[in-house]
């Protein structure tokens, strides 16, 4: 908040994996936005599959309670604080216990980590913070806390859906094996990519794709390997001038690039071509304006100068293989210092199915944000007349007889 006492717009979450259950908050949501907890129930049911996943997803079946900041089906303009308890808490009640002497043996606590996994947040974060149990990183550094992001990500949603600003994603490379459809592909992609996405298992477009990433899913589980992979994430209707080329951490791709980089696992993220853009001649990667000011192409994927273009706004998201190996790699025992086998615990072989929900929440986030700080407004009818005036002003900038 600045001298001025700008409304500003604030989301964080709150818990551990196998604590009590995750927390989400959202400020800056205007009030008179209509909500109901199926419209995020729906979001983290999505969030909850493909194929792929751990024996956890079969225990926890997530849905919100409000907190705060909504009342008879609509927001408030207050905070907004969703609730989701994790099932799995009931057997961890002893070990999560935040009261010292709930806790049976404060010094031999059960279920301790001390064999940290190599990419997990376990060693660097036990150094970090002084733990000698990784316990006390690894649940937080979970991907458990995505619950709480797609949940805020739903709301975000809902609010974008007024202004016809619509989020999806698909699964574009997973095990190695790449879909043949996608944003920069001759198979283009469905107008509504949810729909079809979430019809297969793995989130793929590319039924022979999904056959032979099924496949390889099976071969890492029956080695107790993992997989990574890529997805791709767009926006259809995003108006023209979200973010800013004015500064720095007003940039729009910049923005994204760090709440989609924030996701655990992700190593990458790439707006339009990305890194092949560096690879091409200039003309072969510049989207060439048309009357109407419409696009040729959209290799940009959405952006220039930091701001949105009006073309959909394609994001692609690489994940690693998560980092807990049913057969361990090499490691150090924090106890002992004596070589180890990284600890196994329950796991998914892969998650990045998963991963394009949470991307989709991420990126809502980050377009709620931007389109707050653009047109303001405490309540819905005033952010939508705000977007309607600028909308018509750019509408009178468009040259005369041309398509619009
Ligand atoms: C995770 C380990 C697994 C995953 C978890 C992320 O949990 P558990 O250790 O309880 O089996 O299932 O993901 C979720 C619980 C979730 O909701 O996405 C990890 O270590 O990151």
């Amino acid at each position: 908040m600045g001298v001025g006492g700008e409304m500003t717009f604030r989301f964080t979450t709150a818990g551990e994996s196998h604590g009590r259950g995750l927390v989400g908050i959202l400020e800056g949501i205007p009030a008179g936005l209509p909500i109901s907890a199926a419209d995020v129930d729906v979001e983290l049911k999505r969030r909850m599959g493909g194929y792929g996943r751990g024996a956890r997803m079969k225990i926890e079946s997530d849905r919100i309670e409000w907190l705060a900041g909504v009342r008879a089906g609509e927001t408030l303009g207050s905070p907004i604080a969703m609730l989701v308890w994790n099932r799995d808490w009931e057997h961890w009640q002893d070990v999560m216990a935040p009261e010292a002497d709930a806790t049976p043996d404060p010094l031999g606590r059960r279920r301790q980590v001390t064999r940290p996994r190599p990419g997990h947040a376990d060693l660097t974060g036990s150094l970090k913070y002084d733990r000698t149990d990784a316990r006390d990183i690894l649940e937080r550094a979970s991907a458990r806390e995505t619950v709480a992001r797609v949940a805020c990500g739903a709301v975000c949603k809902k609010l974008l859906r007024e202004f016809s600003i619509e989020i999806g994603s698909h699964v574009a490379e997973l095990g190695g094996v790449t879909a043949n459809v996608g944003a920069q592909h001759a198979a283009a992609l469905p107008a509504h990519i949810n729909d079809a996405a979430d019809q297969s298992p793995v989130r793929c477009l590319d039924k022979d794709a999904e056959a032979e990433i099924i496949r390889r899913i099976d071969a890492a589980k029956a080695a107790g390997d993992t997989l990574g992979g890529i997805v791709e994430c767009v926006a259809l209707g995003v108006p023209v001038g979200l973010g800013s080329h004015v500064s720095w951490d007003t940039k729009l791709d910049g923005r994204l690039a760090q709440a989609l980089m924030s996701i655990p696992a992700v190593k990458g993220v790439e707006l339009g071509l990305g890194f092949e853009a560096a690879r091409r001649k200039g003309s072969e990667v510049h989207d060439e304006i048309m009357p109407g000011f419409s696009r040729a192409t959209n290799r940009a994927g959405g952006t220039e100068g930091g701001m949105s273009t009006g073309e959909p706004l394609v994001v692609r998201v690489a994940m690693k293989p998560i980092s807990t190996l049913m057969s361990p790699l090499k490691t150090v025992d924090l106890k002992t210092g004596g070589p180890a086998q990284a600890q196994s615990e329950r796991s998914d072989v892969t998650a990045v199915p998963a991963m394009g929900v949470i991307a989709e929440a991420m990126m809502a986030i980050v377009l709620t944000e931007a389109l707050l700080e653009k047109f303001g407004g405490d309540a819905l009818s005033e952010l939508k007349r705000n977007v309607d005036a600028y909308l018509a002003q750019v509408r009178a900038r468009t040259p005369k007889g041309a398509a619009s």
